[in-house]
């Protein structure tokens, strides 16, 4: 294909590519064994939303917040409030990820409680969810239970299941009644907090919970969540095959649900990821609509610039699948040219898509690069400052701070 026109479909390609934030990434977190306070990090509502507002103007490609409904709305509180906020600073409220996994009553899971009241309880929440996702103009409800045991014989694993299809169906049913437009997202994790049985495992059980639940269902894939040597791209191809792919929740690891930057470890994985897709629309001529989201949650690096990074990254990595030549990639598959082909692959994978990249964004007025932008303007140092004295001001005790 001759050169402008590679580079005219790339740019629309990237166009059409937004990828959601998650609220819970600007917080500070930590790992089980303690917590280290940056002092940029985002601690109220408004500071999350205005630092999503922050790298969506960076990169100009992430127009939605990810929230979770006892994190980021206040009960009692008109919902629309966290979406005027959102507006305020220039982003919108995505998904609407409900919590059935803090509460005392969920001791022993959700939907999958042995504790009837613990299922009402979750039932309630995620029905509430849904009224909220409806209220902001969201279009996803996307599910992650804790659910699970850990140890053998600890519960029905099939009473279990029972109970979690009623739930899901009930979900979906409510969705389809009074949400235009939704999807019902389903996540799997195969251990977490759960180390004996996870209710949800994986995508196959996903897929099943999705099948029967209803219309509105489809698989969410969190690249932290599989087991170590799973073949993501593979379960990509076979969900998108099936329309039963519903999006992404992007990270890195190299071990479990480390929830590193995305990249970080293995490049080459995601890249393969966003083949996948990109040959799926070159073969059907089809957008899958997918939710490309950031699930994130990392201890240490400056939450701003790692989310930046994160973004950059799947930019640069969705880019390089859009590079692969595809026909060329028909014709050495055909043949059985395995070197072939595969070099295809791994020549678009190696192109320093960098300049490409710096094209797109100055043609949208962006920064050439983000992450430089953001280091350069000493905002985190600035805001590392004020939100160290907010902190203060409201008397809350912080002993340790970096930008
Ligand atoms: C669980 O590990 C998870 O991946 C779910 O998506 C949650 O919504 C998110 O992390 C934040 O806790
Ligand atoms: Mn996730």
């Amino acid at each position: 294909m001759a050169k402008d026109q590679t580079m005219r479909n790339l740019f629309k390609a990237l166009d059409g590519f937004a990828i959601e934030l998650p609220s819970w990434g600007f917080a500070d977190t930590g790992t089980r064994f303690g917590k280290f306070f940056q002092g940029a990090a985002a601690s109220t509502l408004d500071e999350k939303l205005h630092d999503a507002g922050l790298v969506n103007q960076l990169t100009g490609a992430c127009p939605t917040v990810a929230v979770h409904v006892l994190w980021d709305f206040v009960a009692g509180e008109d919902p629309r409030n966290t979406a005027k906020l959102a507006k305020k600073h220039g982003v919108k409220i995505g998904s609407i990820n409900p919590n059935v996994f803090q509460d005392q009553d969920y001791k022993l899971g959700s939907f999958c409680s042995p504790d009837p009241k613990a299922r009402r309880a979750a039932l309630k929440h995620t029905m509430d969810s849904i009224a909220i996702g409806k209220a902001v103009g969201s279009k996803h409800l996307s599910m992650w239970l804790a659910d699970g045991t850990n140890y053998p014989g600890q519960d029905s694993i099939y009473r279990r299941k029972k109970d979690l299809e009623k739930a899901f169906k009930k979900i979906n049913d409510e969705m389809e009644k009074s949400w235009r437009g939704s999807t019902l997202l389903i996540e799997y994790k195969p251990f977490e907090p759960s180390f004996y049985h996870t209710d949800i495992a994986d995508w196959g059980m996903s897929y099943l919970f999705c099948q029967k639940a209803g219309k509105r269902a489809k698989v969410l894939v969190d690249t932290g969540h599989h087991l170590p040597g799973c073949n993501i791209e593979h379960i990509v191809a076979l969900l998108l095959s099936e329309g039963m792919l519903g999006g992404f929740h992007f990270n890195d690891r190299k071990y479990a649900d480390d929830d590193l930057t995305l990249g970080s470890i293995d490049p080459y994985a995601a890249f393969r990821i966003f083949d996948q897709i990109a040959q799926y629309t070159f073969d059907t001529g089809k957008d899958p609509k997918l939710a490309y989201m950031v699930d994130q949650s990392h201890n240490l690096k400056p939450k701003l610039e790692a989310m930046v990074q994160t973004v950059d990254e799947a930019q640069k990595l969705f880019a390089k699948a859009h590079l692969v030549d595809r026909k060329a990639l028909a014709i050495a598959q055909k043949s059985g040219d395995i070197t072939g082909a595969e070099r295809l692959l791994k020549d678009a994978y190696e192109t320093d898509v960098r300049p490409m990249l710096a094209d797109w964004r100055k043609s949208h007025k962006l920064p050439a690069c983000p992450l430089t932008e953001l280091r350069k303007s000493g905002v985190v140092e600035e805001l590392s400052k004020a939100r160290t004295q907010a902190r203060k001001d409201r008397g809350e005790v912080q002993s340790s701070s970096y930008a």
